[in-house]
């Protein structure tokens, strides 16, 4: 039986098929692929992530930082500097307690849904990319916190191969460092500004300068300076949802928290969409969406050598049923 009978306006839930899971991502051919690889001349790699301990503390409440434990089990006990027995071998051997998107991430199609009325019954229910549904694809959590998406999760795009041509947008060279919402104008002109051109299959990288204001603060963020900081999208202009819908990128990353302005999502007024670009990105076209990358070597280098385009590669973990995934994305110029 089909998921939905009535998909959200602007939407392309079942053009990439009634079952799709990966959105955009699947216009990401080997031939656009091929155009990735041709971007990478010089052989120099550059290293996306923060250190994953980063931003330091609860800069988003309910994620903390990543806990390093010792293996243990009551018959070995914390495997760690230990003496492999009758040997004269050490090893060592962790786990870790980890918020997938307490830093670099990927945000998975099952991050963010809406109350929408999929079925036509009159009465909305809790839906995802595709009509995928809360309690059936998206399961729990039970009394423990258990939760698991059955649907959607970031491991679809973990054995999609993210790998393709990546552009960066610097806003930090557009419009500085003081906060500000990118609307459609302000953004057409950067690209022509700084020659970008986005092609159907890219991953379009956008850079404000928040990761070097955060990793000066030294895992101490100052959350009213971080709120100030950077230039974003402004995820409610019509004008830039339609280029986005149109320009056939495949995900959108930032340096900083939500990709957009947090403008609405931190309003006390009453608002039906918060995070307008989530919304469009992950509940309505399956566009990926890339938070907390470290861009700043980056955007340097392809200033200095007069260039927005280069080979990017960003497989999340495999991690079945996770909605986000740490991960540390390269690109290669
Ligand atoms: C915010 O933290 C606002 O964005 P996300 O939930 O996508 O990380």
């Amino acid at each position: 039986m089909a998921r939905w009978k009535h998909r959200p306006e602007g939407s392309n839930w079942g053009d990439f098929g009634p079952d799709d899971q990966l959105g955009r991502i699947n216009l990401l051919t080997p031939e656009r692929r091929r155009e990735g690889l041709a971007e990478a001349k010089e052989g120099i790699a550059f290293t996306l992530s923060l250190p994953l301990d980063y931003p330091g503390g609860n800069f988003v409440q309910f994620r903390a930082p990543p806990v390093l434990l010792a293996s243990h089990s009551e018959q070995t006990g914390r495997v760690y500097n230990k003496m492999i027995c009758n040997s004269e071998e050490v090893t060592c051997d962790d786990k870790v307690i980890l918020h997938t998107q307490y830093s670099t991430q990927w945000d998975s199609l099952a991050h963010h849904g809406r109350h929408f009325d999929a079925d036509g019954d009159g009465i909305a229910e809790i839906v995802y990319y595709n009509g995928f549904r809360a309690g059936e694809h998206l399961v729990g959590p039970d009394g423990e916190g258990r939760s698991e998406a059955k649907a959607l999760g970031i491991e679809r795009l973990a054995v999609a191969g993210v790998q393709g041509r990546g552009v960066l947008i610097d806003f930090r060279r557009a419009f500085g460092l003081d906060k500000r919402a990118v609307g459609y104008d302000d953004l057409m002109r950067t690209l022509d500004e700084q020659k970008v051109e986005v092609r159907t299959g890219d991953f379009v990288l956008l850079y404000s300068g928040f990761d070097r204001a955060l990793l000066d603060m030294k895992k101490q963020p100052d959350r009213a300076k971080l709120l100030s900081t950077g230039a974003a999208i402004d995820g409610g202009d019509k004008r830039t949802q339609r280029w986005i819908e149109e320009s056939g990128l495949v995900a959108l990353c930032s340096d900083n928290v939500a990709v957009e302005c947090v403008d609405r999502m931190l309003s006390d007024s009453p608002c039906a969409i918060r995070l307008p670009l989530h919304d469009l990105c992950l509940f309505r076209l399956g566009i990926h969406l890339g938070e907390l990358w470290y861009l700043e070597e980056l955007a340097n280098w392809l200033h200095a050598h007069q260039r927005s385009a280069f080979l990017l590669t960003a497989p999340p973990l495999r991690l079945p049923g996770a909605v986000g995934s740490p991960l540390t994305p390269i690109a290669t110029v």
